[in-house]
């Protein structure tokens, strides 16, 4: 619990992986609900919190760059000029699941907690953009935010990423001024912020005041070096990352997590029957298939989904398993892109910044033995 933490207020169960800037994932169990409440949606900052708005219709955001008619418009404008739309996504850090690399690799180390599923509504960028007009140089965007940089400067962005323009036009990309239901709560980025779905979460800019429209690949903050990108060519695990050649990361890649039963938990003696329930998503592309397993990956049991409600969704699935005897079980989930790409057993593809580690999530239980 981190009750009193300044940024954290009404946050409920989330763990603490930094204090300046503020980052706090979310326990997989913590993640039982199909739509994650404000109060168990991680946060991840890269600088500074901006000022609070004390005009959340007032505040404002510009389009500029490479269109025909740069725009300035106010949340109330965003409002009452396009059509709103609410789906239902996955925001999920580039760096979840980093703490299972080995050797460790740079950053926050995130364990499975990176990651929620809300409601979001707003517009789509989409919309916007064809009415500032995309000249045919528009070729990426650039993201601006109103939080200061780690030092508190202003001089340069905490973040500031980017997207070819054929992901900014996805009908799913929206500008968000609410979040399931509820206007968009300041530390998620209210009044006003961006949801890329699929790609690392910090395309999803918070306190969003600008996008430019770019001619080329935007390089601002988490765009150069080896930021938000992968070796192209495998490196060995602690390989040094300089000079190798790299690529943006653009869909996270799949990955499931057992909400219930908690890791630890223990069941009464006699237990035969056990419920495992979870969440799994696979950035741009759809979940064909969750399996789990009790004894190590001998056995594979197919569990039921629940589909989507719409693109990006995750999608909940639950098994029921039999227990042979009272002892201590783990439990692995795996699921299945519908390219056939499933989660490692180890963590693999290690690389400097530990992005992209989906390695299966263990469980471990005790039936019927004495604490
Ligand atoms: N303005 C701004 N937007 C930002 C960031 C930031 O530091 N500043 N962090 C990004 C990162 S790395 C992630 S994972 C998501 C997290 O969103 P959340 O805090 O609402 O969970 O916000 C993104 N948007
Ligand atoms: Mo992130």
């Amino acid at each position: 619990m981190q009750h009193g933490h300044e940024g954290l207020e009404g946050k409920d169960g989330l763990s603490l992986l930094g204090d300046v800037p503020l980052v706090a994932e979310t326990p997989e169990e913590c993640l039982d609900d199909e739509t994650t409440p404000v109060g168990r949606f991680f946060v991840r900052n890269n600088g500074l919190l901006p000022e609070p708005a004390t005009d959340a219709e007032g505040w404002t955001f510009t389009i500029d760059g490479e269109v025909e008619r740069p725009l300035n418009l106010t949340v109330s404008e965003l409002k009452s000029r396009f059509p709103h739309k609410t789906f239902r996504m996955v925001l999920e850090c580039g760096g979840n699941g980093r703490s299972f690399f080995e050797p460790k690799a740079e950053g926050n180390p995130w364990t499975n907690g990176g990651v929620g599923c809300a409601e979001w509504t707003g517009v789509s960028l989409g919309d916007v953009l064809r009415e500032a007009g995309l000249k045919n140089s528009a070729l990426f965007t650039g993201h601006f935010g109103a939080d200061p940089d780690k030092s508190g400067s202003f001089e340069q962005q905490a973040m500031s990423r980017g997207v070819p323009i054929a992901k900014a036009l996805e009908e799913h990309t929206l500008l968000v001024w609410a979040m399931n239901g509820e206007p968009l709560p300041f530390i998620h980025g209210g009044p006003l912020r961006l949801i890329v779905p699929g790609w690392p979460g910090s395309l999803s800019q918070k306190w969003l005041k600008r996008i430019w429209i770019r001619d080329r690949e935007h390089d601002g903050p988490g765009m150069t070096g080896l930021s938000y990108r992968l070796p192209v060519r495998p490196l060995a695990p602690g390989q040094d990352g300089k000079d190798v050649e790299t690529r943006i990361i653009e869909s996270m890649p799949v990955r499931s997590i057992v909400t219930a039963p908690a890791d630890g938990s223990r069941h009464p003696v006699g237990t035969r029957t056990i419920d495992i329930r979870g969440a799994a998503w696979a950035g741009d592309d759809e979940v064909a298939r969750v399996e789990v397993t009790l004894d190590g990956g001998a056995t594979w049991t197919e569990a039921a989904m629940t589909p989507p409600r719409n693109r990006y969704d995750w999608t909940r699935w639950q098994a029921s398993l039999p227990l042979p005897g009272d002892g201590p079980y783990e439990i692995f989930a795996r699921a299945t892109d519908t390219q056939g790409r499933a989660q490692p057993f180890r963590a693999a593809n290690w690389n400097p910044n530990g992005y992209g580690c989906n390695v299966m999530h263990r469980v471990a239980v005790t039936v019927g033995q004495e604490a």
